[in-house]
């Protein structure tokens, strides 16, 4: 726990066997923090996906923006990012990863399963979200077994153009998690968004902050188990801590709300 004594009701985490849509509206209402759904992948799928991405080379993050290196399969709109718009990069990416998707020749689509998941109690359609008319990524594959910085992720302040064909409200981060290590890999959640003087905190050139940018916000620290998906508030600062042993593998997309009640994915 933090040193900070006061303690807000709506910063928790809800445990549940699915995604309630009860609790999804939790979440995006600031009501609660995180959604965690274990064994939401049965451990043999989990198993197909990890062995066939383990026989697969990764690609690392632009190690410039990114350090510690996190290696990822498939791609990441922020990678694909320049002066706030999306670069022309951004498709070539995408049908490259397809074809490598396609190559891992899975009997099922994991990201359709994480999407059906997703929506068996939403009442609005969940589907891989679109950009000039054409299917985004649907997710990425990364392995971040020296951890992730403190960050936080806001499409609305990443980019200065409409990213998805659609008016967003909120954005949620979703994680399938494959692989777990023994020790370290929590990730960590802090009672903290953005604010401008946060920008004193930025590490250089990196997606990162300092820790010092939460202070001694209070912080909510997670441990999933592999099978486990997690849905959470990625405006709040977060971060993954670095682990040992094990390789730390997840499944992760972006889901954006719609002024339609939609519910939009991409990688
Ligand atoms: O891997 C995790 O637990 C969280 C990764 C992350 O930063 C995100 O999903 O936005
Ligand atoms: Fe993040």
């Amino acid at each position: 726990m933090s040193s900070n004594d006061s303690h807000d009701p709506f910063f928790r985490v809800v445990t549940s066997p699915a995604f309630h849509r009860d609790h999804i509206a939790d979440l995006l209402a600031g009501r609660c923090t995180a959604i965690r759904v274990s064994g939401f992948m049965p451990e043999a799928q989990c198993e197909e996906i990890l062995q066939a991405l383990l026989r697969a080379e990764f690609d690392s993050y632009g190690t410039e923006r990114v350090y510690p290196s996190v290696m990822r399969f498939g791609v990441g709109v922020s990678d694909h990012r320049h002066e706030g718009k999306v670069t022309g990069s951004y498709w070539p990416a995408i049908e490259a990863s397809r074809k490598a998707w396609s190559d891992l020749a899975l009997p099922f689509d994991p990201w359709e399963f994480c999407r059906t998941g997703l929506a068996s109690h939403w009442p609005g359609t969940v589907a891989v979200g679109r950009r000039e008319g054409r299917e985004m990524e649907p997710g990425v594959a990364r392995e971040a077994n020296q951890g992730f910085q403190v960050h936080f992720d806001d499409v609305t302040r990443e980019f200065s153009e409409r990213l998805l064909d659609a008016n967003l409200v909120a954005q949620l981060a979703f994680n399938l998690y494959l692989s777990v290590p023994e020790e370290g890999g929590e990730t960590i959640i802090w009672r903290h968004r953005w604010q401008p003087a946060d920008e004193a905190h930025r590490l250089p050139r990196s997606y990162g902050y300092a820790q010092t940018v939460v202070g001694d916000a209070e912080q909510l620290e997670i441990k999933s188990v592999k099978g486990e998906a997690l849905l959470f508030d990625p405006r709040l600062f977060h971060a993954v801590r670095p682990s040992q042993g094990e390789r730390r593998i997840a499944l992760g997309f972006a889901v954006g709300l719609t002024d339609t009640g939609d519910l939009l994915t991409w990688g």
